[in-house]
């Protein structure tokens, strides 16, 4: 009999596992723009028209190749608001044996799915997702019986099972597993860097635009000039340019950010992997050749290897280790409110300013940027968990829960207390005066240390220590830094400590 093949607006790739064993003549494919999934959070607008224009692009190619395919457009059923609703609503016409879906991406719809298959009285097959390099059970078998979950240890493991950058004695290519100490080079004003891909809106994404500028003017974001691929074509052709344009430099620069320079070197395929339009094997291959013809150097090709086969699957791998449990963890007990300059950019710190309008016009900031600029000074104001999640998980491009949930509260948090980071990520101004150009135009003195000039990043980071000193202070890594509080004279601490209280009450 008949199967219905939900696919989800992550799911974009005909190699789906749902697809896998379609019959073309009796089977259909069900695909829908959600209000659940458009408005749980109040996604980018950018972010929504690349979804809803990526699920468009992929249900016309399915089509063309002869798949029966049943497509809900935004609103064309006001009143099917989720994919239970959707899958009722489809079986009211037509019988069907099962339900076969990929695993979702998210905690959310996989409960929702589970218990849609009473409501429905309909058998759900859950398929694995097989897009990933490592599926949810061997990662839990990885992690059993290991005292710290480092993603390094688990990475290494990943090189050796995909043979990736080992030698025929199972070493590591070069020597060594990472090359992280290369990769940290300052930012000149004389680098020329290329300018980002930009793929001209076609007919039907420019029908998406303005769908999403006529309903979601509450949400965050500029529309203007989009410019992501929304089929895999496209995106293809962004990876290609990727590896011979800017994967040469990508290690060196990694950690770099300079004003009005939103793309570096990074590769921006993030958003590709996370839908489905690229698949991870691919762009590692991609990355490998440029190696293997001397395009590009070992350090770039290693570390951007590492995010794909280490950090990307290490995260999802622990998102499902440690859900539902993962989305309440509030270790530091951090209770603030985000303070609306997140959303508005309007603050007097340079380095936050130009992150968030950036992010504001693109979608998009690179890694160190949301780390070290937008994720630090939210953890050294105790911004609460499900607050910065939420920020994280509506304003970027390539955000799922999945991948964003460990990044802000595992690894910029320390909200999971330590089963992802071995320590908060937190610092001083000093880093981001040295990666970065943002300093020298900020209304604050990133040398100052204390004063109504400071940068706050300077006081906040040692009140930080101070108010957390019971959760912290053992820590091997930090104690150090507690041992220089107690070497600073009784008059800078008072100093420190009325900086931070002025500026917490006054700027946040
Ligand atoms: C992110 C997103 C958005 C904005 N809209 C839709 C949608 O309308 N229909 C859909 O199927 N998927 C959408 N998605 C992606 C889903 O949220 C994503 O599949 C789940 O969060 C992952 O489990
Ligand atoms: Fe940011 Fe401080 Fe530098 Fe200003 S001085 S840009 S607040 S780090």
């Amino acid at each position: 009999m008949s199967v219905l093949r939900l696919i989800l607006g992550d799911q974009l790739n005909e190699s789906i596992s749902s697809l896998s064993d379609i019959d073309p003549q009796h089977d259909l494919i069900v695909m829908c723009e959600l209000q659940e999934e458009a408005t749980y959070v109040k996604h980018h607008v950018k972010k929504l028209v690349f979804v809803f224009s990526a699920m468009r692009h992929f249900a016309a190619s399915l089509e063309s190749k002869g798949y029966p395919v049943r497509y809900i457009k935004w609103m064309e059923h006001p009143a099917l608001n989720t994919f239970t609703e959707v899958c009722a609503d489809v079986l009211k016409s037509r019988s069907f044996s099962k339900i076969v879906v990929t695993h979702p991406g998210e905690y959310r719809v996989l409960k929702a799915l589970q218990v849609a298959e009473a409501a429905l009285g309909l058998p759900i097959e859950i398929r694995g997702d097989d897009r990933f390099l490592c599926d949810i059970e061997e990662f839990s078998n990885w992690a059993q019986g290991r005292k710290q979950l480092r993603m390094e240890y688990f990475y290494r493991d990943m090189r050796k099972k995909y043979s990736i950058l080992i030698t025929e004695k199972g070493k590591p290519v070069g020597g060594q597993w990472n090359y992280d100490a290369d990769n940290r080079h300052p930012p000149s004003d004389t680098l020329t860097i290329p300018p980002p891909s930009h793929i001209e809106p076609d007919d039907l994404t420019q029908t998406v635009i303005e769908l999403v500028g006529l309903n979601f003017k509450a949400h965050f974001g500029s529309l203007e000039n989009f410019g992501f691929a929304v089929t895999r074509q496209d995106a293809l052709k962004v990876l290609e340019q990727f590896t011979v344009e800017r994967l040469p430099c990508f290690g060196d620069y990694q950690d770099a950010m300079l004003q009005g320079e939103p793309w570096m070197y990074h590769a921006h395929i993030g958003l590709y992997l996370n839908s489905g339009l690229l698949l991870p094997q691919e762009c590692i291959n991609a990355a490998l050749a440029a190696y293997e013809s001397n395009q590009a150097p070992l350090n770039a090709v290693e570390g951007f290897i590492r995010q794909l086969l280490g950090w990307r699957e290490y995260i999802r791998g622990i998102y499902w280790l440690k859900m539902p449990n993962y989305a309440e963890y509030n270790f530091l007990n951090a209770q603030r409110a985000l303070p609306e300059y997140y959303w508005t950019g309007n603050t007097q710190m340079n380095c936050l300013k130009q992150c968030v309008d950036q992010t504001a016009q693109t979608a998009y900031a690179h890694h160190i940027q949301r780390l070290m600029v937008l994720g630090n000074f939210a953890a050294l104001i105790d911004v609460h968990p499900k607050a910065l999640n939420e920020w994280f998980l509506s304003v970027y491009v390539d955000a799922y829960e999945w991948v964003e949930l460990p990044n802000v509260s595992g690894m910029v948090l320390f909200a999971d207390g330590g089963i992802l980071a071995s320590k908060p990520y937190v610092s001083g101004g000093a880093y981001i005066h040295k990666m970065s150009n943002y300093c020298q135009s900020c209304h604050y003195r990133v040398k100052e240390k204390n004063g109504p000039k400071a940068c706050p990043f300077n006081y906040l980071y040692w009140d930080f220590l101070v108010r957390h000193r019971d959760h912290l202070k053992d820590h091997p890594r930090i104690a150090m830094m507690y041992r220089m509080y107690e070497r600073m004279s009784p008059e800078k601490q008072q100093a420190i400590s009325n900086d931070a209280a002025n500026f917490l009450e006054h700027s946040t």
